[in-house]
């Protein structure tokens, strides 16, 4: 069998998180780097294997799977359904799928709600409201760490690599969340996870990015 193929961009948190999840579960992967800036995602070859244009997207000799939830349970389910990563108490697992939901469709949207229209379209400022919203998100997941040591409760799962990803990149972009106490030591914590220097050089080089066009306070 050939390794799982991932279709990657260091830029990307959604591709980082799966490369987190990978390396937190040691398999083997062929990454092939997907081109963004240069747009390779639109050219035919990539567009036959994902329509939607995304990375992360996997192929497992054959099996094609674009979305970074839908490929993180995949990867469980295939390759490490004992994982206590996504949990197989009933209620524990809904709350890790909660706060994928969180990651997915709350913090991911209001990064890209503040971080987009500068990148994408040439926007020198941040609109108070975006802002505001942003900070919320970080104050949502200030509470979810209340009393815990990790998103989900007391121990580490998926939803920790898919939040990390996002709270490192709009920190690496100047976002200061040094008035969430629990949130600041939660990412200390995350320190010592597998794959987390490799994140951390995607960070690096998007937010070198982010700061030629932008570099003041978010
Ligand atoms: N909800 C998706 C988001 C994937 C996504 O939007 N990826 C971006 C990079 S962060 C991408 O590939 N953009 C290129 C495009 O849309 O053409 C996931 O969780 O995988």
């Amino acid at each position: 069998m050939s390794p799982l193929v991932l279709y990657h961009n260091g830029n990307s948190g959604p591709s980082r998180f799966i490369l987190m999840l990978i390396r937190s579960l040691n398999l083997d992967v062929e990454i092939r780097t997907v081109d963004l800036r240069n747009k390779e995602q639109l050219k035919p070859e990539f567009l036959k294997i994902n329509p939607q244009h995304t990375v992360p997207t996997i192929d497992d000799n054959g099996f094609i799977l674009w979305e970074s939830v839908a490929i993180a349970e995949y990867i469980i389910a295939t390759y490490a359904h004992e994982s206590s990563l996504y949990p197989k108490d009933i209620k524990k697992r809904a709350v890790v799928s909660q706060r994928l939901q969180f990651y997915v469709g709350t913090l991911l949207q209001r990064v890209r709600l503040v971080t987009h229209p500068i990148m994408k379209e040439g926007e020198k400022t941040i609109p108070e409201l975006r802002r505001a919203q942003l900070y919320e998100a970080f104050e949502l997941a200030e509470g979810f760490l209340k009393g815990s040591d990790w998103i989900a409760g007391d121990q580490l799962t998926l939803a920790d690599l898919a939040v990390f990803v996002v709270i490192s990149t709009i920190v690496g972009f100047g976002a200061d969340i040094s008035s969430y106490p629990n949130l600041t030591s939660w990412v200390e914590r995350c320190k010592s996870l597998p794959g987390y220097e490799e994140n951390m050089e995607g960070v690096k080089s998007y937010a070198a990015l982010f700061k030629t066009m932008y570099n003041g306070k978010i």
